[in-house]
């Protein structure tokens, strides 16, 4: 098979699509500067997700499993692309997120310690039994389950990078700022005195 001239000036353009998806990088939402990107991995358990998500660096800012803490941020996810789904029909689309509870029946937590209030449950849920302790998001419904740590309809989990917002980057360097002030007035103050 030749190319002709007309499929070589679209070569480029094909290469670029083939290549895109090893280009995909985190999508950051206004709403508080984070970064969130869903990892396909089919059947991995909740901690491992865990782990995994803690291994993964974003502008040089360490993972976490997903926290959804406001119906804000949970709109702004709900705009993601899903993790692919590893056994279609059956089972549907499910990606791990950072809610747990230590034992049956204890409270919920989120990973990061945040305050565990805003909460998406699918109607029924969660049923709170056999170990059924780790919190995965449904892609379809857009809702959240309550599971067990494997579960066989698992396709991924979603990893949220907690970029500092630039109001924390300027805090921090005017308190450098004013931390040189405070020297530099010490010294003026120490020669005049
Ligand atoms: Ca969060
Ligand atoms: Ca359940
Ligand atoms: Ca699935």
């Amino acid at each position: 098979m030749s190319i002709t001239p007309l499929q070589f000036r679209f070569l480029p353009a094909l290469l670029l699509c083939i290549s895109t998806p090893t280009l995909a990088v985190p999508t950051c939402w206004s709403g508080n500067g984070h970064c969130y990107e869903n990892i396909t991995d089919d059947l991995i358990t909740w901690q491992d997700a865990k782990i995994a998500a803690e291994n993964l660096t974003f502008k040089g800012v360490r993972g976490h499993l997903a926290t959804i803490t406001s119906q804000a941020e949970q709109d702004f996810i709900n705009t993601l692309t899903p993790p692919q789904d590893q056994e279609p029909p059956f089972g549907g689309t499910r990606g791990w997120i950072g809610g747990f509870q230590q034992t049956d029946g204890a409270p919920y937590e989120w990973v990061t310690g945040e305050a565990f209030i805003y909460t998406n449950w699918r109607v029924g849920e969660p049923r709170g039994d056999f170990a059924n302790n780790y919190i995965d998001f449904n892609w379809e419904l857009l809702d959240w389950n309550d599971t067990a740590n494997f579960d066989p309809a698992t396709d991924g989990f979603l990893v949220e990078y907690p970029i500092p917002e630039p109001s924390t980057y300027l805090m921090m360097a005017m308190g450098l700022a004013g931390l040189g002030f405070a020297r530099r007035h010490k010294q003026l103050t120490k020669v005049t005195e």
